[in-house]
């Protein structure tokens, strides 16, 4: 069987995420959509809601499953047989860090990275500047599903309170 996993910090997750993970889940036999730490980013959401959200999200793609892992990302292939991680490239900016980590996971395991050019709808969307609209209150609904739209709305209104 080809699997392969997307990892990232989906914190949340965004149309952008999806996109990558629906062309992903049209290439492999299974993915996984794997949850894992960023040490340099502040996080929203607990990783249980981020899995709750990702599956809501992903539940029309029957080869998606979705996990988390607190270690590395090279020790999760290892211990579900994956050879290959998928990686959504947005611009020139993305490159450099994503070419180091890239290079990195394939020293330390032997398993490659694959990069897909995202969607060009998608190419400025990132998490981090969904979270800072909705703090600020604005309207992040073409950007990410219904569910997580509302789910920012409220976690920005709990802290507001
Ligand atoms: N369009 C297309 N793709 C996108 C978009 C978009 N608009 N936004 C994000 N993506 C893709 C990118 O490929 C990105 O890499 C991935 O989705 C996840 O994005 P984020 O922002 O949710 O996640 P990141 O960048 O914080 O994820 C970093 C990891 C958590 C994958 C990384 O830190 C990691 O592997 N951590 C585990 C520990 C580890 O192994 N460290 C050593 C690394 S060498």
């Amino acid at each position: 069987m080809r699997r392969a996993v997307c990892p990232g910090s989906y914190d949340p997750v965004t149309n952008g995420h999806l996109d990558i993970v629906e062309r992903a889940a049209g290439l492999f036999d299974e993915v996984h959509v794997a949850v894992l730490y960023n040490t340099s980013k502040h996080r929203l959401f607990s990783v249980e809601e981020r899995m709750e959200m990702l599956r809501e999200e992903t539940a029309r793609w029957p080869n998606v499953r979705i996990d988390s892992w607190p270690g590395l990302l090279v020790d999760y292939c290892k211990e579900h047989d994956i050879k290959a991680i998928v990686k959504g490239l947005r611009a020139v900016s993305d490159f450099d860090y994503e070419l180091q980590m890239a290079q990195m996971n394939q020293r330390l395991s032997g398993v490659d990275t694959l990069f897909m050019p995202t969607n060009p709808l998608y190419s400025f969307l990132a998490s981090s500047l969904v979270k800072e609209v909705a703090a600020y209150g604005g309207d992040v609904s073409p950007l990410v599903p219904p569910k997580v739209d509302r789910r920012l709305r409220a976690r920005f209104a709990e802290r507001a309170a």
